[in-house]
């Protein structure tokens, strides 16, 4: 992903002031002294350049701002969407396609002059050919107007978007309007947001930061959002939807369980049940506000089993949390919850990226403290194994147990020959001595004997047991198969063992089988899941039965259905007057000017057949009598040139006729105030009114701009070459 610095990006001139920066900069930086008396190719040389230079600059100027603009596709998801929503995507893709291609045009128009300088014969021709093609490049960038406008409002507001890290810990907060979500973003952090007992009072969104377990947090405000579909949101709503949507964080869902913001839980609940897919993925938090206005346990039975179900919807470790800003009981119990579901989250994932070595682990440990051991809790910013201190112990294979086990009946049955060998010793010289029980001491060296036999033969099966089948290595088998090149491994031998008979390990395997990838079908359950499949076809054909004979019985009848239609009618009778009145009164042309209309040309005319495929083009042909300043149309010159004084004359009368000054209304600012004393009083408060807005719309460091400065003095007339210090 590129980082592109969204606060630092260069001012965007306008059209006008980009061309003031081109053409004095062409000025000032190439030579401006010429004669006609000079060779031609010194004088072509020196209008090329001119030409050559100007296109330059313009590449480099148009070049900075479309490279120096973010790439949607580029930044993070959340500013790339964010932008999108914004400033709309396709706009602000076209408005830097459109300056690209105005650069292009610019090489061309440089190129095709250039060529046609080198012909010219003489300096007139040139410099003719130079002021056309500074002409046309400057046409060309004044075209831009509309696209370098729109960057420069883009540039300021990228400036003004908050400053917010889309990976740092982030807590965000959502809900309907009004359920006091910025209240407890003013509690907690030391932002200072707009707190008011109407919706959408937070229209973008805020960003406040906090300490938490001596880490920073930030914590996001976000404009209410309102159930509906999401086609249907409009922006404000749309900037919370991108934040859920692209920002790893832990969400705090508001309700507000005194329904004083206007919504029923219900409705809350079914806003909920709408947006929880965006954060199916986040820690939640849900946040039951203003519960001094109605306590928890006042809700209904119905109520409160509501939302524990939203809880319990989401993940069953979700925890609801009661929580009121007027009283702030419960203020630090959501932060603690917040934070803590957060940082453990982001604490496990960690450490499953990390593999969760051995040395991290005790590392981590270092940092614990024991209180934080004893209740599992993350310490400081890093981990604490979580389990980590379970019983441990050694990990011996069978294998090697088996093998220990024989080395210990071997030794016994060493132990036990050795016996054996002295007792059958003492039994020979208790023979020879003539000492009495002879037949005894025979006895037990019998008896020993046969012991030491018996643990020898367990010794012997232990180790039988414990050996290793001698293992054969691919290379070995190589050798033995016919060496390199002959010898082709095996791969049914891996099989064996892990199918119910050996034999089927050599079984030829097909991949295709009636035509059917048979991989597809390797699935153990899949008789499972199909019957799991027919149960609910069975058990939505069932529901859409029942809903169908619902929708059978709850059919309108013929006059409830005539009363609809005639109440929608009205309503859209009375919305259209609306737009009508609302378009009278916005009306950009004076009423008399609208009036007037021109009855089009008959079609078998030339005129008319020349105006109908204009108009199938997008063009409009028709023109107003009066219209002298517009030249999109065809020109006729004993229209357009009216003489001045007689206009001058005409209008005056025009003003002075009773029907037509009367008629006019005051300006609207004037309009219901009694004297210059009101109007100035109007003045004055409408100024202070604005000062709040003012302030409320964060003008920030992006909106200080220097044009380019035109010294007069200094740009004007020609110089010799050589430095300009001394002026
Ligand atoms: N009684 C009560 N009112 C609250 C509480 N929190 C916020 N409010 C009020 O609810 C209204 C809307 O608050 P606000 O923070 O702007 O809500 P937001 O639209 O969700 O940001 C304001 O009038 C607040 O005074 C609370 O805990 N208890
Ligand atoms: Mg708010």
């Amino acid at each position: 992903m590129v980082t592109y610095d969204l606060k630092r990006l260069a001012a965007v001139p306008t059209a006008a002031e980009l061309v003031d920066i081109v053409l004095m900069r062409t000025q000032r930086k190439t030579p401006t002294v010429v004669h006609p008396g000079y060779k031609i190719t010194r004088i072509r040389s020196f209008y090329m350049r001119k030409v050559k230079f100007t296109q330059q600059t313009i590449s480099e100027r148009l070049g900075a701002i479309v490279s120096d603009f973010p790439r949607l596709d580029d930044v993070h998801p959340f500013h790339g969407d964010l932008m999108g929503v914004l400033y709309d995507r396709d706009h602000y893709k076209l408005a830097l396609g459109q300056l690209n291609t105005c650069k292009k045009l610019c090489e061309t128009v440089c190129r095709d002059y250039v060529r046609l300088i080198k012909y010219a014969d003489s300096l007139y021709r040139c410099k003719a050919l130079k002021v056309a093609a500074l002409g046309r490049m400057a046409t060309l960038i004044k075209r831009q107007r509309a696209a370098l406008a729109y960057l420069e409002e883009v540039r300021k507001h990228l400036g003004r978007l908050p400053a917010l890290d889309p990976t740092a810990r982030t807590l965000l907060v959502c809900g309907f309007p009004n359920v006091g979500k910025s209240s407890f973003v003013n509690k907690v952090t030391r932002a200072d947001v707009e707190v008011q007992p109407w919706a959408f009072t937070t229209k973008a969104l805020y960003v406040g930061h906090m300490d938490h377990r001596y880490l920073r947090w930030q914590v996001i405000d976000t404009p209410g959002i309102l159930d509906h579909e999401l086609e249907k949101r409009n922006v404000i709503e749309m900037q919370a939807v991108t934040a859920l949507a692209h920002l790893p964080c832990a969400v705090l869902f508001f309700v507000d369980v005194s329904e004083q913001c206007g919504y029923t839980l219900e409705q809350q609940k079914s806003l909920y049940d709408s947006i929880r897919p965006l954060f199916a993925d986040k820690q939640l938090v849900i946040v039951a506000n203003k519960v001094d206005a109605k306590p928890l346990e006042d809700l209904s039975a119905d109520h409160q089993q509501m939302l524990k179900d939203m809880c319990a919807a989401h993940d069953p470790d979700a925890v609801l949390v009661p929580m009121s800003n007027v009283t702030e009981a419960g203020v630090q119990a959501v932060k603690d919850a917040a934070c803590d579901v957060l940082l453990q989250a982001r604490v496990d994932r960690r450490r499953a990226a990390a593999g969760g070595s051995r040395l991290r682990d005790k590392l981590t440990r270092l940092v614990a403290t024991p209180a934080d051991a004893a209740q599992r809790r993350p310490a400081l910013a890093t981990a604490l194994p979580m389990g980590a201190d379970e019983d441990r112990g050694p990990s011996i294979p069978a294998s090697v147990l088996a093998a220990r086990k024989a080395k210990k009946l071997e030794k016994r049955a060493a132990r036990a020959a050795q016996d054996a060998d002295r007792l059958e010793l003492a039994a020979l010289e208790a023979r020879d001595g003539g000492h009495g029980s002879t037949t005894d001491a025979a006895q037990q060296a019998e008896h020993a004997a046969q012991q030491a036999r018996a643990i020898a033969r367990d010794a012997e099966a232990a180790r039988a047991a414990s050996a290793r089948p001698p293992r054969t290595t691919e290379r070995e088998r190589m050798w033995a198969g016919g060496g390199p090149g002959v010898y082709s491994g095996e791969t049914s031998r891996e099989y064996i063992g892990q199918l119910r008979c050996d034999e089927f390990a050599t079984d030829i395997q097909p991949e295709i089988m009636d035509g059917k990838n048979v991989l597809d079908f390797v699935d153990e359950d899949v008789l499972e899941k199909l019957a799991a499949l027919d149960d609910l076809e069975v058990e939505t054909d069932q529901t859409l039965d029942q809903l169908d004979a619902q929708l059978e019985a709850a059919r309108l009848t013929p006059q409830e259905a005539a009363i609809i239609k005639a109440m929608r009618d009205r309503q859209l009778l009375a919305r259209n007057r609306a737009q009508a009145s609302t378009n009278r009164r916005n009306a950009p042309l004076p009423r008399a000017a609208r009036l007037r209309t021109e009855e089009a040309p008959p079609a078998d005319t030339l005129r008319g057949r020349a105006r109908a495929a204009a108009e199938k083009r997008g063009r409009s042909l028709s023109r107003r009598p009066d219209d002298a300043m517009d030249t999109s149309v065809e020109r006729s010159k004993s229209v357009a040139r009216e003489p001045a004084a007689k206009k001058r004359r005409r209008d005056a009368s025009r003003a002075a006729s009773a029907h037509r000054s009367s008629s006019r209304p005051p300006p609207r600012n004037e309009q219901g105030l009694d004297g210059q004393a009101a109007q100035d009083r109007a003045r004055l408060l409408q100024k202070k009114a604005q000062k709040k807005m003012n302030r409320m719309a964060r003008g920030g460091e992006a909106d200080r701009k220097t044009g380019p400065k035109l010294i007069r003095w200094m740009n004007e007339g020609k110089r010799r070459s050589g430095t300009s210090h001394h002026r």
